[in-house]
């Protein structure tokens, strides 16, 4: 075996799309810092590269993959096209990053492969190499059980309108650790919906590729979801929590460096502790026109105090005078520092589709939730928030109506439902701050993927 001194070149691949590239890029930060001696390459489409953060010049070197997308494509294309160009292009542009890597690193062999578990072609690739694949997920865990056990939910439940049919049935019966979680919960793609499509047929893939990795980084903390975790010794016995990753660089510092361009901050200090409303549906998704206008009019009727992240695009959707009749004590914005705005002392709920990335900044503040899922992970994560740890609720019929957010609204500021809420979210959070200590399970996880990246193991 090597010394343990061998300089190293870990290559860091990422899904572009969502929020996946920010967690990873939190984990090549910390292996930086941890191993000075290592180089890192930090493959993403140029795209993607022009959106990060500033990286610190350094250890980490970025290397662009191609987005597949020919020339400049013309009409604009929706997020899925965009996944199934850039997945249209694999391996052979993924061969070709690896190498364009190698070669700036002044032709130092790649050592080891860490790839957003999305792209399980990663892996092959490593194996190619002869060098370790470890794989990150960033999504909530219980999908990720959903994908790794597809055939089987399959096999029992049916696909298509069999699903269909038993929407409303209990996970548990199939799998006994997602008892809290129904059939309609599962993200679309491994029992209904569009099951044959380019990305349901990757989800399935990655799951039966699990198996393949040395590790499987999740971006969570140990302790969470005690039934989750037994679950994944069993199912994915070589996982490790190391999340939240946004917490584990600088568990207390990191929300200052996110800049406040839309004075955020400055204008939750003006309001009392636990009282404002702040809404935001993540990178990806704007409810459809009819449903931001019922959102929007509960969120006047409720009278509380908002701050809203929201896409400049979707701001005509607005009912008309509704911002002039709301200035006063809301305030709409086109993006928000959230890690911040989450910890500020004035948010009392957070409006949300259950994006993981969001969840966990919520929950690592003590923030309850109302629920609108959409897609993917968010309609698991979402019942886990309501009926796991009771911190969460949704609404009738699943979507957002003028009278739905009234009372979601009430319920959560207002009510001994909301005070309890309050006080589940209030552990949580020390769960969460506990596991990002110095010594505490997420840096001890962090770790032993050292190990394998740079340590002596390879
Ligand atoms: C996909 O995630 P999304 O981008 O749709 O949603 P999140 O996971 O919640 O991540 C949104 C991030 O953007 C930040 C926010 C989160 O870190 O703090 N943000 C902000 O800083 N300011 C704003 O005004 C609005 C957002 C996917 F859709 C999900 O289902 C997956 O769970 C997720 C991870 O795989 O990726
Ligand atoms: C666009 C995206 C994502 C997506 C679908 C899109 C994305 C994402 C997921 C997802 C799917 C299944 C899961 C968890 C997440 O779906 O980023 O179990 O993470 O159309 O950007």
């Amino acid at each position: 075996s090597l010394p343990l001194q061998t300089p190293s070149h870990v290559v860091l691949v990422a899904f572009p799309f969502g929020t996946h590239v920010a967690p990873l890029l939190s984990l090549a930060r910390c292996v930086a810092a941890a191993a000075p001696s290592t180089t890192l390459s930090f493959i993403t489409t140029p795209q993607s590269l022009a959106s990060l953060p500033p990286v610190p010049a350094g250890n980490i070197q970025l290397v662009p993959i191609s987005d597949g997308v020919p020339d400049k494509a013309d009409p604009p294309l929706g997020e899925q096209e965009k996944i199934s160009m850039f997945l249209a292009m694999m391996p052979g542009s993924l061969r070709a990053a690896l190498d364009a890597a190698v070669k700036k690193a002044g032709g130092e062999a790649v050592s080891c492969v860490v790839s957003d578990a999305f792209l399980w072609m990663a892996g092959e690739e490593a194996e190619a190499a002869g060098v370790p694949w470890v794989t990150l997920w960033t999504g909530g865990p219980t999908s990720l059980l959903a994908h790794q056990h597809t055939d089987l939910l399959r096999d029992a439940i049916g696909t298509g309108e069999q699903a269909t049919a038993q929407q409303d049935e209990s996970l548990g019966l199939f799998i006994p650790a997602l008892s809290a979680h129904r059939v309609r919960d599962l993200p679309e793609g491994v029992v209904s919906g569009p099951i044959g499509s380019p990305f349901s047929r990757l989800l399935h893939r990655m799951g039966k590729s699990l198996p393949n990795a040395a590790a499987v980084l999740l971006n969570t903390a140990r302790g969470l979801d005690g039934v989750i975790d037994a679950e994944l010794e069993v199912s994915i016995p070589h996982h490790l929590h190391v999340g939240p990753l946004h917490l584990l660089a600088s568990p207390q510092a990191l929300a200052n460096l996110e800049p406040d361009i839309n004075g955020c901050l400055p204008w939750l200090d003006l309001h009392a502790s636990a009282s404002v409303a702040y809404v935001s549906f993540g990178s990806v998704m704007t409810p459809a026109p009819a449903e931001l206008a019922e959102l929007a009019q509960g969120v006047e009727a409720s009278g509380a105090p908002f701050l809203w992240s929201l896409k400049d695009q979707a701001r005509e959707l607005l009912p008309q005078g509704f911002l002039e009749r709301t200035r006063e004590r809301g305030l709409v914005v086109s993006w928000a520092p959230q890690q911040g705005v989450l910890r500020h002392a004035a948010v009392g709920v957070f409006v949300t589709h259950c994006g993981w990335n969001s969840v966990l900044e919520a929950v690592a503040s003590g923030v309850p939730m109302i629920c609108r899922p959409f897609f993917g992970d968010q309609r698991l994560n979402a019942s886990t928030l309501s009926l796991v740890w009771g911190i969460g609720v949704g609404f009738e019929g699943g979507s957002m109506t003028k009278e739905g957010v009234v009372g979601a609204l009430e319920t959560v500021l207002k009510s001994e439902e909301g005070k309890r809420m309050k006080s589940k979210a209030g552990e949580l959070k020390a769960t969460v701050a506990k596991a990002v200590q110095p010594d505490g399970s997420s840096p001890a996880n962090f770790n032993k993927f050292l190990d394998y990246v740079i340590g002596a193991k390879y």
